[in-house]
Order: C-alpha cells, then sequence, then structure tokens
C-alpha cells in the first residue's frame, strides 16, 4: 500500500501558497493529512507529530514555513522520514529569510529544500521517493515527465511558425 505524506504548514496563512502541493499530491493519488503545527507556537505538536509519523503510515513531511522557517528542519530532528521544505515568500527579500531557514540545515539533520513557494515541486519530489517501492506510482511519474515534454516540443514548433 501506498504511503501517506504529511502536508505540514506553519500557518493557515501558507494555505493558498501551498494548495498546488495538494492538487498534485491528488492528481498522482498519493494520500495526504494537511495539518497546521507551529515549530514555535505549538513546539510540542510539532515533536509529537514528528516522532509519530512512520509508525502513523507516512512515508515523506512536506513542510511549508515562512520568515524564520525552522518548522522543516525541527520536525527532520523528530523522525528519519525525509523531509522536504517548501520556504514560503515573505516582505524580506521574496522570502530568502525562509529559503534560507530551511536549506542551511547544519550537518546531520538534512532537509530537502525546493524554491520559494515552491509547492507543486514538493509534491512531485515526495511522489518521486515513494515511487521508489511503488511501481504503479513510478508510471505516474513517467507519464507525467513524457506530457510534459510534449508540450514543450508542441510550444517549439507553434514558435516556429512565428517571424522574428
Ligand atoms: C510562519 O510564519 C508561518 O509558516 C508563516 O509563513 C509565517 C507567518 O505566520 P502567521 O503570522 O501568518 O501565522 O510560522
Amino acid at each position: 500500500m501506498i504511503k501517506k505524506v504529511a502536508v505540514i504548514m506553519g500557518s493557515d496563512s501558507d494555505l493558498d501558497t501551498m494548495r498546488p502541493c495538494l492538487g498534485r499530491l491528488k492528481s498522482f493519488g498519493v494520500p495526504f493529512e494537511v495539518h497546521i503545527i507551529s515549530a514555535h507556537r505549538t513546539p510540542a505538536a510539532a515533536e509529537a507529530f514528528a516522532s509519530q509519523a512512520k509508525e502513523r503510515g507516512f512515508g515523506a513531511i512536506i513542510a511549508a514555513a515562512g520568515k524564520a522557517a525552522h518548522l522543516a528542519g525541527v520536525l527532520a530532528a523528530y523522525t528519519t522520514l525525509p523531509v522536504i521544505g517548501v520556504p514560503i515568500k515573505t516582505s524580506m527579500m521574496g522570502g530568502l529569510d525562509s529559503l534560507l531557514s530551511m536549506v542551511q540545515m547544519p550537518k546531520g539533520i538534512p532537509v530537502a529544500c525546493v524554491a520559494v513557494d515552491g509547492a507543486d515541486n514538493a509534491a512531485i519530489l515526495a511522489a518521486q521517493m515513494l515511487a521508489l517501492s511503488d511501481e504503479t506510482l513510478a508510471d505516474k511519474l513517467t507519464a507525467f515527465k513524457t506530457d510534459m515534454a510534449a508540450e514543450v516540443e508542441a510550444k517549439d514548433k507553434k514558435i516556429q511558425m512565428e517571424e522574428f
């Protein structure tokens, strides 16, 4: 049975940015749960969730947070499951604060990190992790890549009609 993905957000203000992640997981048929857990406002819940995530059937955790975005790192501290961080855009240099807070994890506790607001890529990466032990999901990911390539080829064909 395919494992679940946990999509954890530091705040409900992250939800709109994360909707593409939920949509993408759904399109691949990956089961997921969505939770709002804050590393600083509800640290005990962050510890409890991450500590129990593996035995609760999760295969990967996606953690979205902004500003001093330590959520992904804190969750990663309490689990051996892979954690993918989504740095949320802020008013500070377009979210550079969030990005660096996630990507600059000290050695020993790695966090995979996608682009600022990279919700869609987080879902694809999580699906790729789960696909290591699920051939049906792996086939869906292959089809997804094939479709993307076909779209680019169609755009290339179309641009040949233009005069520059
Ligand atoms: C972070 O602080 C959240 O992940 C959010 O991106 C940011 C702002 O949170 P709110 O003040 O909107 O709740 O913890």
